[in-house]
């Protein structure tokens, strides 16, 4: 069967043209897909037009919508085994945090699908003063959205998309990411399933230049919303000029992790790993900056190299696993790049730094868990993001110290701070230029809340009630009741009403 979904069929690229898919873990071939080409994205953005501009979905009642989205969810329920799976042989994550991430799009599109049936989208009634008119502003949907997403959780990055788009009553064009297709077709299969209109949702499989960029150029869409690097998000954000379209990005960070002297340190030092380490780093909030208070940097960093040091790698599918590869071989390469650009600015490699020298893992694209020690402002390897298991180390001597040393990024998505002390806990969460903050946590969200960055982390926020106002737009509706003319031009020459 083939693999892109345009218009409520299946079909395959015009080219004929198509990609293999491999397990990044020992780069064993997963799948071949069809790879779509600009004529293909074009035919998926046509159809979605039709569908937005002549079809039954933005009319649908939001009840209706919220009942469909319910069912998408009772699917993925169903077939929680097979995403599950299908999201560990493309991404080569441990296939229990998959299946954790199945239960988490779950949430999403229950979410979604209780704004909507809620009527998170009626309008409210204005005050004009005016007994002769009736005026209220109403949302409506966008029209038609590209949603471009990436390959490090590709189904809960799309469902952050897809769940508030359909909620809304758009229709979407679907790009995700060409290493990791699999999760997103069966996705469309659930939702033709679910019974959703043919041209709703369509989904195209292929390179970001060729296959994703007419969804940032194309006059048809209405709104593109991208989640990926940063270099590419700003290629979007040009690209969307043209024709001034609504833009929604999400570009990663460079998260710090605050320690203070006064922390529960067993907690601290837990969560620092896990922070850091979690899928191999490849996690947009990974939290890779370690800021920790000067007076007990040489002891705790002491013993997380220590713990670092005895992570297990290995196989995905094994339950003694602890963490598994990196997506591909250029992206170890990236990383490895990176590590070796902060020694040579001056950081210390206190453990990792290279590929792991197990032989079961030589297929795979592993690397090790790396701490540099002794990081200074203004190293690159504090300013970019290697998006692996890298950790820097920075310390920090007072509480504006660590503020600070925590802002001094280009990012702004999110950060940590530990401390025992509520209240220098607070001040300094209020004083991080961040869209999510944890006081003694690290990592959970939830899909009622807001997610997104400052700064260069990104434009707009996705999930909570600011993900679905992404996908509407809102109308003023004026409506005179007892029409009279003003006589502002009068008929009669010369005076004036
Ligand atoms: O992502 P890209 P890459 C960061 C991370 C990583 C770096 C590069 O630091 O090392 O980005 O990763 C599509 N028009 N994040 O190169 O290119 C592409 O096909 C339209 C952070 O893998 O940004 C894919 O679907 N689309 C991040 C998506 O963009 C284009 C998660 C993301 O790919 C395009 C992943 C174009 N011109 C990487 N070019 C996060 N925020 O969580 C590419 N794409």
């Amino acid at each position: 069967m083939p693999d892109l979904y345009v218009g409520g069929s299946w079909v395959a690229a015009r080219s004929g043209a198509t990609r293999d898919i491999r397990f990044p873990a020992d780069g064993r071939l997963v799948a071949t897909v069809d790879e779509a080409d600009r004529v293909d994205t074009e035919a998926a953005i046509e159809a979605a037009r039709a569908a937005f501009d002549d079809g039954p979905w933005p009319l649908t009642a939001a009840q209706e919508r919220g009942a469909l989205l319910h069912r998408v969810a009772d699917l993925l329920v169903d077939h929680r085994a097979d995403v599950a799976l299908a999201e560990t042989l493309d991404t080569g994550k441990r296939l229990v945090e998959s299946e954790y991430d199945v239960d988490d799009v779950v949430s999403v599109f229950r979410h979604y699908a209780g704004l909507a049936a809620a009527g998170a989208e009626a309008g409210r009634a204005v005050d004009t003063g005016r007994a002769d008119v009736v005026s209220r502003v109403v949302h409506e949907p966008l029209g038609v959205c590209g949603l471009i997403t990436p390959w490090n959780y590709p189904l809960l990055q799309t469902s952050w998309k897809v769940a508030p788009a359909l909620a809304a009553g758009n229709a979407f064009v679907l790009k995700p990411s060409e290493l990791t297709p699999s999760s997103a077709i069966l996705l469309m299969r659930y939702l033709e399933q679910a019974g959703l209109p043919a041209g709703v949702a369509n989904l195209v499989l292929g390179a970001g230049p060729t296959a994703g960029a007419p969804l940032s150029e194309h006059p048809d869409v209405d709104m593109v919303s991208f989640t990926g690097g940063v270099d590419t998000g700003k290629r979007v954000m040009a690209a969307a000029a043209g024709t001034i379209k609504k833009i929604a990005l999400e570009l990663g960070g460079k998260n710090p992790n605050i320690v203070f002297a006064d922390a529960d340190r067993e907690t601290a030092m837990d969560m620092a790993l896990t922070a850091v380490f979690l899928h191999s780093g490849q996690v947009c909030s990974a939290g890779a900056r370690l800021v920790i208070e000067e007076s007990i940097h040489d002891s705790f960093v002491d013993e997380l190299v220590e713990r670092a040091g005895r992570i297990r790698l290995g196989d995905p599918f094994d339950q003694r696993t602890e963490t598994g590869p990196l997506i591909s071989a250029a992206h170890r390469d990236k990383v490895e790049a990176y590590v070796a650009a902060g020694v040579s600015e001056g950081a210390t490699l206190r453990c990792g730094g290279a590929r792991p020298d197990d032989p079961d893992l030589d297929d795979g694209f592993y690397y090790l868990p790396t701490v540099l020690d002794d990081c200074k402002p203004g190293m690159t390897v504090l300013q970019e993001e290697s998006f692996g298991p890298v950790l820097t180390v920075e310390t920090f001597s007072s509480e504006d110290d660590a503020v600070r040393t925590a802002n001094d990024s280009t990012f702004g998505l999110a950060g940590a701070v530990w401390s025992t002390d509520g209240g220098k806990a607070e001040r300094v969460a209020a004083r991080l230029r961040m869209g999510t903050v944890w006081i003694n946590d690290y990592h959970p969200y939830v899909p009622q809340a807001e997610w997104g960055g400052y700064k260069q982390s990104g434009i707009g926020r996705e999930l909570g009630l600011a993900g679905l106002d992404e996908y509407r737009e809102t109308k003023h509706i004026w409506h005179n009741i007892a029409p009279e003319p003003q006589g502002w031009f009068g008929a009669d020459p010369g005076v004036a009403p």
